[in-house]
């Protein structure tokens, strides 16, 4: 099996998140997807006008940068670049610049990613997950997937899209005191898997070791 360096397989897709003891949120009646920066007008996308958008199938792996590896989901949703290209460009002030996006979760949780690397082919917000409605566990009712960069991009439960002109100052965990902690070993600008771009200040071979000794794999390994 090919996995990228330093990645573990496991059996099935365990849940997985800063924060693996809480319910997973639940989405509110009626909610949409808001969409906040540059804008000339409002946009919010709510879930029956993102599912009249073009759905496509990605098969991917899941790579979790505490090292181990969800092996053959197939997701299904809108391709971020479609949504970019037909909900966030017409609606963008002019002159608007856009280089940095937050992914905002319904836990207070938020990613950042460069433009760039959300429109890849394969960058989806998700509304399935092996042909079933996405399980409230692994995001529901939808969530962004990007398959190229840790799974600490992917943000689940997904309520607000930010767009930024600079790298934001932000933040992934809504807990002050964890984001604090995490300050110290931030997320990687890029992320991406195939580089092992696991935390921005550290080698990846000892942020590799570090997770293998503090993290436990939440699935036991595939053989
Ligand atoms: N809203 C939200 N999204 C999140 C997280 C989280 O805690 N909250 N954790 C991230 C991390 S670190 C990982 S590895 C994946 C795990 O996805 P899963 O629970 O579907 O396995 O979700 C990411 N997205
Ligand atoms: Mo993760």
């Amino acid at each position: 099996m090919d996995l990228p360096p330093g990645q573990r397989a496991v059996r099935g897709f365990p849940r997985f998140g800063i924060d693996r003891v809480s319910p997973p949120p639940r989405a509110p009646e009626g909610m949409s997807i808001e969409v906040s920066g540059p804008l000339a007008r409002r946009v919010s996308v709510d879930l029956d006008e993102l599912a009249r958008l073009p759905h496509r199938e990605v098969d991917a792996d899941f790579h979790c940068v505490a090292g181990w590896s969800a092996i053959g989901l197939r997701w299904e949703g809108v391709l971020f670049r479609d949504f970019y290209q037909l909900v966030i460009e017409p609606a963008l002030a002019e002159g608007a610049r856009v280089e940095y996006l937050v992914f905002v979760g319904l836990d207070g949780y938020r990613s950042i990613v460069t433009l760039e690397d959300a429109l890849e082919v394969d960058v989806l917000i998700a509304d399935r997950l092996d042909g079933e409605p996405l399980p409230p566990e692994h995001g529901a009712p939808v969530r962004l997937v990007s398959p190229r960069q840790y799974g600490y991009i992917s943000t689940k439960h997904l309520c607000r899209i930010e767009l930024h002109r600079s790298e934001p100052v932000g933040y992934y965990h809504p807990m002050k005191s964890v984001q604090r902690a995490l300050s110290a070993v931030r997320p990687h600008r890029r992320a991406r898997v195939a580089h092992e771009e696991r935390r921005r200040h550290l080698p990846s071979w000892l942020t590799r070791q570090v997770y293998r000794l503090v993290v436990k794999l939440p699935a036991p390994p595939l053989e």
